[in-house]
């Protein structure tokens, strides 16, 4: 079958669907470090796995409204300056088990590791579009273009069997501040297939669909991307909104992830000892926000105490500060006490004021995306 050739994946993952394979790992791995081991990296794939064997003749053509297009080998890319970004990635369908749980919703079902943050390296996209005349911080080229579109190689059936595809405004793209990469290495490996070998985009604070893997082509154009994921896919809708009065042109494409934050030091099952327990996990919030406060409380949503928040081990966390990773996870912490079975909950406050939703119902959507709401988790306390 076409799935014949798939890479070897570790097998602490869990799986949600075999094929096309997407996995992620349990909650407590995914906090065991700030920057997500690649096998520990959740994987979303829309089709199978593609093969670039000639890295020599790998290229990726930069086409559409431009007065020249062009094409770039690995070595032209590799020329510009690397940049290495710290940036945590997050599929919108994060969370979705527990939104499905309320009322059915379209997808595949992801607990709360559908997230990883990595160093990503490579070219930036603005240095890349400026080989193609196309200065910085434009909203409009020349020619009129206003998105700039990636095309992957893979193959998906939600395209019929074309690639996956996606894009960004222009603006965003030309922006040296945004960071947007054209990244060939993860955490300083080259990128393994299942990331996007020989080279993928890696749009910082943006849901995971728009970072598109396995890039070869990069279309200018005046309209954004009318492919399925743009316009029939990733886009939220409110909870009246059923499969038969869906007008999927009422919606704009998701870009920005809202502010999130996830316990993953407990698990539902969890049977403990009464007494003071650790309460931690991560908290992000999209569009380069940092996170102001995370709150957590242990008699399900009435009385609250602020975790501490760090991105590196011992060092206080200060959103916007020169030293923390603006588009990166915060890892909080808590110790507290826990004399009883009960409902322990958390919730985060980026640097925007922008606050998580208190219920899963209240933002409800059938597809299952941003499902941001308070983190619950229920604790048995036993003898
Ligand atoms: N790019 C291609 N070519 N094909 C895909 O299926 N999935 C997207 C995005 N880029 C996808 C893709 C989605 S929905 C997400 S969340 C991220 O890749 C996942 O990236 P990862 O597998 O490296 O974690
Ligand atoms: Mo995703």
């Amino acid at each position: 079958s076409s799935y014949s050739q798939e890479p070897p994946r570790h097998p602490i993952l869990q799986i949600n669907s075999k094929e096309p394979f997407n996995a992620e790992p349990p909650r407590s791995a995914l906090i065991s470090s700030y920057v997500t081991p690649v096998d520990f990296f959740y994987k979303r794939n829309h089709g199978p796995i593609p093969i670039v064997d000639d890295i020599e003749s790998y290229y990726v053509s930069i086409c559409g409204l431009i007065e020249n297009s062009k094409d770039l080998f690995m070595r032209d890319i590799r020329m510009l300056r690397k940049y290495n970004i710290t940036a945590t990635l997050q599929c919108a369908g994060n969370r979705r088990t527990a939104m499905s749980n309320v009322r059915t919703v379209k997808g595949v079902g992801w607990d709360v590791s559908a997230i990883g943050n990595a160093v990503w390296s490579g070219a930036k996209l603005a240095d890349v579009l400026e080989l193609v005349g196309i200065p910085n911080l434009t909203s409009v080229t020349r020619s009129g273009g206003k998105h700039v579109e990636f095309v992957s190689i893979d193959k998906c059936k939600e395209e019929n069997g074309g690639p996956y595809k996606a894009s960004i405004p222009l603006s965003q793209a030309t922006n040296p501040e945004a960071d947007v990469l054209l990244a060939y290495e993860m955490n300083g490996e080259p990128l393994n297939r299942d990331h996007g070998y020989p080279l993928r985009v890696v749009v910082p604070g943006v849901i995971g669909a728009r970072s598109v893997k396995w890039l070869d082509t990069i279309n200018i154009l005046a309209e954004e991307c009318q492919g399925f994921f743009m316009q029939k896919d990733y886009k939220m809708f409110p909870p009246s909104v059923n499969w038969d009065n869906i007008n999927w042109k009422s919606r704009r494409p998701l870009m920005d992830f809202p502010v999130q934050c996830v316990i993953c030091s407990l698990e539902d099952v969890n049977v403990m000892k009464p007494g003071k327990a650790k309460v931690s996990g991560y908290a992000v919030s999209g569009g380069g926000r940092g996170i102001e406060r995370v709150d957590i409380s242990v008699d399900g949503g009435k009385n609250w105490v602020e975790a501490s928040r760090y991105q590196k081990t011992g060092i206080p966390y200060i959103a916007d500060h020169m030293s923390s990773d603006k588009w990166a996870w915060v890892f909080f912490e808590v110790i507290i006490d826990i004399p009883h079975s009960t409902q322990i909950v958390a919730k985060a406050v980026d640097t925007a004021a922008n606050v998580q939703p208190e219920s899963v119902e209240t933002i409800w959507n059938l597809r299952g995306v941003l499902n941001t709401s308070w983190h619950r988790v229920q604790v048995r306390v036993g003898h």
